[in-house]
């Protein structure tokens, strides 16, 4: 069963996004994946919506490029959290979706990433699972140990690179 939902406004937006479905799946993490558009299928997303709570996800990710609605709408309809991912793209190369997604009125929050942010917007909804799901939990210990071992062995080796040149 979907615990998490990623919805795309567009299937132009994969390839940024199957970073994060990739992250949720090393985790164990299953994931229903929509290409639903807040512009141009307007009912999908609100039948995705108003319908994930009850088939089991827990956790939202919206993924839109340009006049980025998608996230706002969804959790317009829908009291579970949703996670919004500005794609980069057009004129303003994903600025006009950064602001679209977090300039949300109050009473409707969307938790906003950065630009093209997809593997955050995977480990954030970790962070909520993990609330849930020791077993998650323990697995995100685990990759924020390995993550901090990997910066001390770049800076291991870097004082070593500059100590060899005094
Ligand atoms: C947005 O417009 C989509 O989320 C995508 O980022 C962007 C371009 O969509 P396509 O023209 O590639 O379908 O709605």
């Amino acid at each position: 069963m979907a615990l998490v939902g990623i919805v795309l406004g567009s299937d132009s937006d994969w390839p940024v996004m199957e970073n994060g479905f990739q992250t949720l799946k090393d985790f164990g993490v299953e994931t229903e994946v929509l290409v639903a558009s807040a512009h141009r299928t307007p009912d999908a997303v609100r039948e995705f919506a108003v319908s994930a709570k009850n088939k089991g996800i827990e956790v939202i990710i919206a993924a839109a490029g340009g006049a980025a609605h998608l996230p706002g709408v969804i959790a317009a309809h829908t009291a579970l959290p949703v996670i919004g991912v500005p794609i980069a793209g057009g004129a303003l190369k994903g600025v006009d979706a950064l602001l679209s997604i977090a300039q949300m009125p109050s009473g409707v929050p969307v938790a906003t990433m950065a630009i093209d942010g997809s593997k955050n917007a995977a480990l954030y909804a970790l962070s909520i699972l993990a609330l849930k799901y020791q077993n998650i939990a323990e697995k995100l210990e685990d990759f924020r140990a390995e993550q901090s071992e990997a910066v001390r062995r770049k800076n291991a080796a870097l004082q070593d690179k500059i100590n060899s040149k005094r």
